[in-house]
């Protein structure tokens, strides 16, 4: 069997939920709110559109679509000043290492993020080569839980879906990745990400003979 590999950005190869906090905090601050680290956790895997609405909600705050518009930008612009200054230090621990021993084998790599920045967050950080295929906020018209984003993935590196492995950090993306019927890497806790086959802290744990053996099972 030949495996091909689809990986989430924000949270699986890069830390930039961090910057997404930052900024959506300062959005809400300047709104007279402010809201905790665990309702941030519910942003995840979350598109830009939605986390301004679950936010709103939170503070009580009603927008119109103009307005709705107008803010989003807003934080977006204080997000791109941030992710403008990345480097190659911030991608995730063993991120880096997956990436080349799947190249080494020759192995198809995706990127399926719910971004529309991950072509500047690739590129500050020296990752962009990996890529066979990159579908983003950009590239698909629904938002994970959907899993519009992996199937593409999948046609775009010719591999059927029973073949895909997706790496997960949001319960959004493993319910898509289940959708897609692919096989999924959970980065982070059980508890948090139900459903996917294997659950790890960090990619350093992962190898690419348990991926195989993971899809051959
Ligand atoms: P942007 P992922 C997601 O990326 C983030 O997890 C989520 O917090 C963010 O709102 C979303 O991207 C949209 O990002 O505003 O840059 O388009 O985890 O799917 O790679
Ligand atoms: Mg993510």
């Amino acid at each position: 069997t030949t495996i091909a590999c689809i990986f989430d950005l924000d949270g699986v190869l890069v830390d930039t939920a961090v910057y997404h906090y930052q900024a959506w905090k300062k959005l809400a601050n300047s709104l007279g709110f402010d809201f905790s680290h665990e309702q941030n956790e519910q942003l995840k895997g979350v598109n830009r559109m939605r986390s301004l609405d679950k936010i709103l909600d939170w503070g009580g705050v009603q927008k119109n679509n103009e307005e709705k518009e107008e803010l989003a930008t807003l934080k977006n612009t204080w997000y791109v000043d941030m992710i403008s200054k990345m480097s190659a230090a911030e991608v995730l621990p063993g991120s880096l290492e997956l990436l080349q021993a799947l190249h080494a084998k020759g192995i198809k790599i995706a990127l399926g993020s719910a971004s529309k920045n991950s072509g500047l967050i690739l590129e500050r950080t020296n990752l962009t080569h990996f890529f066979d295929a990159i579908v983003d906020g950009n590239a698909v018209t629904t938002s994970k839980p959907d899993p519009e984003v992996f199937v593409k993935g999948a046609e775009l590196l010719k591999a059927a879906a029973e073949n895909c492995i997706v790496f997960e950090d949001a319960s959004a993306g493993v319910e898509a990745a289940i959708a897609a019927k692919m096989t999924v890497v959970g980065v982070g806790e059980e508890k948090n990400l139900p459903g996917a086959d294997i659950w790890v802290k960090d990619l350093s744990a992962v190898s690419v003979q348990q991926l195989i053996d993971l899809v051959v099972q």
